[in-house]
C-alpha cells in the first residue's frame, strides 16, 4: 500500500465544537493508526488474518473501554471521545473498529452494566489491558435479525448451569478468551452468561472464506454441555432489552467509524483526482468528478454533525434507540456510497490494493449488515415516527 497520506477533512470546522482533550485523543488515536495500522493492513487483508500485533496498542490509546470508570481500568472518557476513537480505527480498517467496539461495547459495557462487583474486578482491568479478549453471541444460524427466537439455552443443574447451543457470525471468537452469550433459561427468559476459553464443550471454529471484514477473525460459538459456573451469570439485567443495550453502544460506535471509512475514500479520490491527467488536464477538473467529490464532501459534512450532536446527547444519556438507529443506518449508507464512487474516480488502481477504498468498500458490506441491517434500522425508525411495529 502507498504511504498514508491521510488529511481529515473537516469543511465546517467541526473541530471548533470539540474540547482539546478531544482533539487530543483524536490525534493520538490517529497518528498511531498511521504508524501501526496503516502499513500492515493490507497484507493482513490480503492474507485474511487478523493482525494480533495490535491489541497491545490498541489498549495504550485507550481503544478498550473508553468510556468505562478508570477504576475498572478503563479510560473514564465520554461518548464523544470514544466516537472519535472508532472514526479513527475504522478510517484504518472497519475489522481494528470492531475488535475495539466488540471488546468495548459488546463484553466490557455488560460485564459493567449487569455484571457484579465481583465480575467487574475479575474481568474489566484485564479487558481494558488487552490481557482478555472477549465476543458478542447473539446472533445465531437460525435467528439474526430476529434475536428473540433465540435456541441456544441453559438449565440449572445446583452447583452450575448446562448450556447448549450455537452462535454464528461472531467477531474475534476464534482467538477469543471468553464470550459473553445470551441464552434463555428453562423460563425461556434472556439471560447473559460469562463462558471462558478452555471450559469442556466449548469450541469456538473460524468461519473462512469472507470477502469483507478480511482483517478481523469471525467465527462460531459451540455449546456441547458446557458446565458454566453460577457465577458467570450476569445478575443486573434479562430479557432481549439486555443484549440490545450493549447494541446502543456499538451501534452508536459504529456510526463515528462509518464517518472514518468514508473520509479515508474521499481523501484518497481527492488526492487522486488531482494527480491523475487525462486528456491533458487533471480529471479532477472535470465536472462530472468534481460532482463526486462535492457530494461526497456534503454528505460526510452532514453526517460528522449528525452524528456529533447524538454525541452531545448520548453524553446526557438523552440518545434514543431510535435517534442511534438513524444514525448508523445514515453513515454507513453514505460511507458505502462514497467508497463506490471513489472507487470509480481510481479507475483500474481502485480495484488494487495500493489504495484503500476497495478494502473500505467491501468491509462496509458487513457494517451495513451487522449490529442490524439497513432495513431493520429502517423500520426501527419507522416504528418510532408512527407507533406501529412492522416486526409483529
Ligand atoms: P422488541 O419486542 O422490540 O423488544 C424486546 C425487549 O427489548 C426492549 N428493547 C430495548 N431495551 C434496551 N435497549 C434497546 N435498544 C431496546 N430495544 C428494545 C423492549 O422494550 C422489550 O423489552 P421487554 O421488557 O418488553 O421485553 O423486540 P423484537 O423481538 O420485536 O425485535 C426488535 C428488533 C428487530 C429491532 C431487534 O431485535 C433488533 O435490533 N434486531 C437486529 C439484531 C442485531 O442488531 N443483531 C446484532 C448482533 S451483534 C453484532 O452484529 C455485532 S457485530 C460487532 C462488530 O464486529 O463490530
Ligand atoms: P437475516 O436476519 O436472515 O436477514 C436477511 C435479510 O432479510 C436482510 O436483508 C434483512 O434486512 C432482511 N430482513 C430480516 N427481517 C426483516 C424484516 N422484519 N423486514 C424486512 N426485512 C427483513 N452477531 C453477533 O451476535 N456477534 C458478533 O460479533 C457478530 N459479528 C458479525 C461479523 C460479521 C462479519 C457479520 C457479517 C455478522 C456479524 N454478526 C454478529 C451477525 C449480524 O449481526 C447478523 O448478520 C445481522 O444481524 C443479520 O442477521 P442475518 O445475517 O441472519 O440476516
Amino acid at each position: 500500500m502507498k504511504p498514508d497520506l491521510f488529511t481529515s477533512p473537516d469543511y465546517f470546522h467541526l473541530d471548533e465544537l470539540l474540547t482539546e482533550e478531544h482533539r487530543l485523543i483524536r490525534d493520538t488515536s490517529r497518528e498511531w493508526v498511521k504508524k501501526e495500522v496503516s502499513p500492515i493492513i493490507e497484507e493482513a487483508c490480503q492474507k485474511a488474518k487478523f493482525p494480533d500485533q495490535v491489541l497491545t496498542g490498541l489498549a495504550e490509546i485507550g481503544a478498550f473501554g473508553p468510556y468505562i470508570p478508570a477504576e475498572y481500568g478503563g479510560a473514564g472518557l465520554d461518548q464523544i471521545s470514544y466516537g472519535l476513537i472508532m472514526q479513527e480505527l475504522e478510517r484504518g480498517d472497519s475489522g481494528i473498529r470492531s475488535t475495539a467496539s466488540v471488546q468495548s461495547s459488546l463484553v466490557m459495557y455488560p460485564i459493567y452494566k449487569y455484571g457484579n462487583e465481583e465480575q467487574r474486578k475479575r474481568f474489566l482491568p484485564k479487558l481494558a489491558s488487552g490481557e482478555l479478549i472477549g465476543c458478542f453471541g447473539l446472533t445465531e444460524p437460525d435467528h439474526g435479525s430476529n434475536p428473540g427466537g433465540m435456541t441456544t439455552n441453559f438449565k440449572d443443574c445446583g452447583d452450575y448451569f448446562l448450556l447448549n447451543g450455537a452462535k454464528l457470525w461472531i467477531s474475534n471468537s476464534p482467538f477469543s478468551d471468553i464470550a459473553i452469550v445470551w441464552a434463555k433459561n428453562e423460563e425461556g427468559r434472556i439471560k447473559g452468561l460469562i463462558v471462558e476459553r478452555g471450559m469442556d464443550g466449548f469450541t469456538t471454529p473460524e468461519t473462512h472464506g469472507k470477502w469483507s471484514l478480511r482483517a478481523s477473525a469471525t467465527g462460531e460459538l459451540v455449546f456441547d454441555n458446557v458446565k458454566v459456573p453460577k457465577q458467570n451469570l450476569l445478575p443486573n439485567k434479562d430479557g432481549l432489552g439486555a443484549p440490545l443495550g450493549c447494541l446502543d453502544s456499538a451501534r452508536y460506535g459504529i456510526a463515528w467509524g462509518a464517518i472514518g471509512a468514508a473520509m479515508d475514500c474521499y481523501d484518497t479520490a481527492l488526492r487522486y483526482s488531482k494527480e491523475r491527467h487525462q486528456f491533458g488536464k487533471p480529471i479532477g477538473s472535470f465536472q462530472l468528478q468534481q460532482k463526486k467529490l462535492a457530494e461526497m464532501i456534503t454528505e460526510i459534512t452532514k453526517a460528522q454533525f449528525l452524528t456529533w450532536r447524538l454525541g452531545v446527547l448520548k453524553n446526557e444519556d438523552r440518545a434514543s434507540t431510535a435517534q442511534i438507529s438513524m444514525c448508523k443506518r445514515n453513515n454507513v449508507d453514505m460511507a458505502l456510497k462514497i467508497a463506490r464512487e471513489s472507487r470509480q474516480i481510481l479507475g483500474g488502481m481502485g480495484i488494487t490494493g495500493d489504495y484503500p477504498i476497495m478494502r473500505h468498500m467491501m468491509n462496509l458490506e458487513s457494517v451495513v449488515t451487522y449490529e442490524g441491517t439497513h432495513d431493520i434500522h429502517l423500520l426501527i425508525t419507522g416504528l418510532d415516527i408512527t407507533g406501529l411495529n412492522a416486526f409483529k
